[in-house]
């Protein structure tokens, strides 16, 4: 048991504005699918207490940047302590543009380069990021969408031998996709991305930090 000592997880989410973050977090954190969220700050912060990994109790520390402060490099600055990334793209809008001619590629190329490129400069060397597809739900296609997303995903990362990306091996892919409306995928994806933080947390302090030890540290939680 965790009680004494409670175990703080730090994970960070980037993308887009309104490709579904805010609602895929909070999905967890109050359980169910919250609307619009779209509030306008930079960065917000997000603290899920007694979250269960492998059969303990964790709390996360999340932090959430905005896709409008996409160069801000204040709200850039706070991935960088991060154990764990979330690079998020929405399903929903992949189709639009796919259904535009095209386009679709070089929407969803571009999309990942900057975040790749953000991450790449703002956070720790070998940091593991999980790609994520949001709003599934909204998509009227799955089965034709979904593996040539993957096929392209692959295809744009494949020169970008820099991030150390955690594939979706249940499903064979390179990415997460999910819906914070029904909860697909949601579960599973929290899992991995909690896992991988933890992993990191132990290779970097050989132990996982306590928030006890953490509220000590001054909030000057550098990690390179
Ligand atoms: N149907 C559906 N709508 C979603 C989903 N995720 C987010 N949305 C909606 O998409 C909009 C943008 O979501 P939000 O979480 O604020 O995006 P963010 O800017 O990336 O944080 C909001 O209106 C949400 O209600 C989803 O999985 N399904
Ligand atoms: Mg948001």
């Amino acid at each position: 048991m965790y009680n004494e000592e409670e175990v703080a997880i730090k994970l960070g989410i980037v993308g887009n504005q309104a490709v579904g973050k805010t609602s895929l977090i909070l999905r967890v954190a109050e359980k169910k699918f919250c609307g619009n969220q779209n509030c306008g700050v930079a960065l917000d912060f997000r603290s899920i207490r007694n979250y269960k990994l492998n059969g303990k109790l964790v709390n996360l520390n999340i932090f959430d940047v905005a896709g409008h402060a996409r160069n801000s490099d204040l709200a850039l600055s706070f991935i960088k302590g991060a154990s764990a990334l979330i690079l998020a793209f929405s399903l929903k809008d992949q189709e639009y543009y796919e259904n535009q001619g095209d386009q679709q590629t070089e929407k969803l190329e571009l999309q990942i380069q900057h975040w790749t490129d953000k991450i790449i400069e703002n956070s720790c060397e070998n940091i593991p990021v999980l790609i994520v597809g949001c709003q599934l739900d909204l998509v009227q296609d799955q089965e034709r969408l979904i593996p040539a997303l993957d096929e392209k995903l692959q295809e744009i990362l494949k020169s970008c031998k820099k991030l150390n990306i955690i594939n979706n091996t249940e499903k064979n892919m390179i990415f997460f996709p999910t819906s914070a409306l029904t909860g697909q995928g949601v579960d599973k994806l929290f899992q991995i991305w909690t896992l991988e933080a933890a992993k990191t947390q132990q290779f970097r302090g050989s132990t996982l930090k306590t928030k006890s030890h953490l509220k000590k540290q001054n909030q000057k939680d550098q990690c390179c």
